[in-house]
C-alpha cells in the first residue's frame, strides 16, 4: 500500500473516526439516473436545496472538477440510550441528543485535511459533511465502508448505521479500497414494516412522509395528509431501531459529546411545552436541531401533544 493512504487510514483512526475507505473519484451514471427520478417522483419534497445543486450531486467534477480521490468516514454516535430513557413521552433522534456532529466532524476532517495537504504543496482538497452537495451514503459504499440498506442509510458490518458520514475530497491518486458490493439486507423488511408512515418502498424514501423530514425540514404549519409525527419532535429513528443489524452490532460511542443532555433525558411533557425561545437557544446551542428552528420544535410538540 502507497504509504500516504495507510498513514491517512491511520491518521483518521487516530482522530477518532471508526471507518474509513479510499475510493477513486469517477462518474456514477446509475446514481444520477437515481436521484433524477427521485425528483421527478417529488420525493425531495419542499428541500429545493437538493434540486438547486443537482448538478453537483450527480457529478462531484461540477463541485470539485480536480477530484481524483474521495476519502470517506464513518463516526459511531451510539450512546447505548433508548427512547425509553427519556421521562416524557415525546421521542428525539439520537443523532441530536448532544453536540452537533456537522461541527465536530468538520473540524476534525480539517485537521486530516491540513495534515494531507502539509505533505505537499500540490495538494488541494476539500473537506464535506452533510451540507456539500454530495452523494455521501453512495460514496462511502464505493470506499466500501458498507451497503445502503431498504431505508437508505449506510450500515456497515461492525457498527450498524449509527454512523454519521463525511468526506475529503483531494486532487491527487491514492490507494483505492474495494467497494462494499453485498447486499446484507437479505430478505428482511422490518424497517418497512415499522415505519409508522409508510415512507420507504425498498431503497427509496419519500421524504414527504418521512417524519425527519416533516420535523425537520418541513416549514409552516401541517396539512391533514402530513401531519403524522407519530410522537417524534425531532427527527425519527424507528427504521434504525428496528435494523438487526443495529440490534446486532451497534457499540457504544466513544465520543461523549454525542450522549444525550441531561435536560433531553430529563425533561417532562410540561417542560417541553412550555419551552420558551431563550431556553430554546440555550439548550440547542451547537446543536443539530438549531436546523428546525424554534418555531418548528414548538410546532412539533404542539402536533404531538394533541
Ligand atoms: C436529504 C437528506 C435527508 C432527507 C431525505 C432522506 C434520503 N434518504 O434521501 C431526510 C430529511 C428525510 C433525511 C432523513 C434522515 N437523515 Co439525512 N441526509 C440527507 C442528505 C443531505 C442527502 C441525501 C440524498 O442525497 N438523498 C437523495 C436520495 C436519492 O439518495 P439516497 O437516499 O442515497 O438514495 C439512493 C437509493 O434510493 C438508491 N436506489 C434507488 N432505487 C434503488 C433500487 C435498488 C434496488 C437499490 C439497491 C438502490 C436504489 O439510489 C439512490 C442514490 O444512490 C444526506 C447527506 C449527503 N450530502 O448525502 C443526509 C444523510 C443521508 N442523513 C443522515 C441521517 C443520520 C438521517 C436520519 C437518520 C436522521 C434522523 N434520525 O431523523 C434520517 C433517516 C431517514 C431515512 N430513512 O433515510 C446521514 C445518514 C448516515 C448513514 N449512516 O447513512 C447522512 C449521510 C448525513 C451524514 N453526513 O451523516 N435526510
Ligand atoms: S425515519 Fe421514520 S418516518 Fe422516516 S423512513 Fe424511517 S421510520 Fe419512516
Ligand atoms: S431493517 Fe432489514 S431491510 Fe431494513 S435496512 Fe435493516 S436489514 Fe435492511
Amino acid at each position: 500500500m502507497n504509504k500516504l493512504s495507510q498513514k491517512i487510514k491511520m491518521k483518521a483512526d487516530e482522530l477518532g473516526f471508526q471507518k474509513v475507505g479510499i475510493t477513486k473519484v469517477e462518474f456514477s451514471s446509475e446514481n444520477k439516473l437515481n436521484l433524477d427520478k427521485w425528483i421527478s417522483k417529488g420525493f425531495h419534497a419542499s428541500m429545493q436545496w437538493i434540486e438547486n445543486r443537482k448538478e453537483e450531486r450527480t457529478n462531484i467534477f461540477n463541485y470539485f472538477p480536480d477530484a481524483v480521490s474521495l476519502i470517506s468516514v464513518g463516526m459511531n454516535y451510539f450512546s447505548g440510550n433508548t427512547q425509553d430513557d427519556l421521562k416524557s413521552k415525546f421521542k428525539f433522534s439520537n443523532y441530536a441528543w448532544g453536540e452537533d456532529y456537522h461541527s465536530l466532524i468538520k473540524d476534525r476532517l480539517q485537521i486530516l485535511l491540513k495534515w494531507i495537504k502539509n505533505t505537499s504543496e500540490e495538494i488541494e482538497g476539500v473537506a464535506c459533511v452533510d451540507t456539500s452537495p454530495i452523494m455521501e451514503k453512495s460514496w462511502a459504499q464505493k470506499a466500501g465502508l458498507g451497503w445502503q440498506g431498504k431505508h437508505t442509510n449506510l450500515i456497515s458490518r461492525d457498527y450498524g448505521s449509527w454512523l454519521f458520514l463525511g468526506e475529503i475530497i483531494l486532487n491527487i491518486p491514492l490507494d483505492y479500497d474495494k467497494p462494499f458490493i453485498e447486499d446484507l439486507c437479505g430478505s428482511c423488511t422490518a424497517c418497512i414494516d415499522a415505519c409508522p408512515t409508510n415512507a420507504i418502498t425498498s431503497y427509496q424514501i419519500d421524504s414527504n412522509k418521512c417524519i425527519s423530514y416533516r420535523t425537520i425540514e418541513h416549514r409552516g404549519e401541517f396539512n391533514e395528509n402530513e401531519n403524522n409525527l407519530d410522537g417524534w419532535i425531532y427527527g425519527c429513528d424507528i427504521c434504525q431501531e428496528v435494523c438487526p443489524w443495529n440490534e446486532k452490532f451497534s457499540k457504544i460511542s466513544s465520543e461523549n459529546s454525542f450522549f444525550p443532555k441531561t435536560e433531553i433525558l430529563d425533561w417532562s411533557e410540561k417542560k417541553w411545552m412550555d419551552l420558551d425561545d431563550t431556553t430554546f437557544k440555550k439548550l440547542f446551542k451547537g446543536s443539530a436541531v438549531k436546523r428546525t428552528k424554534f418555531s418548528g420544535l414548538k410546532r412539533n410538540i404542539k402536533q404531538n401533544s394533541s
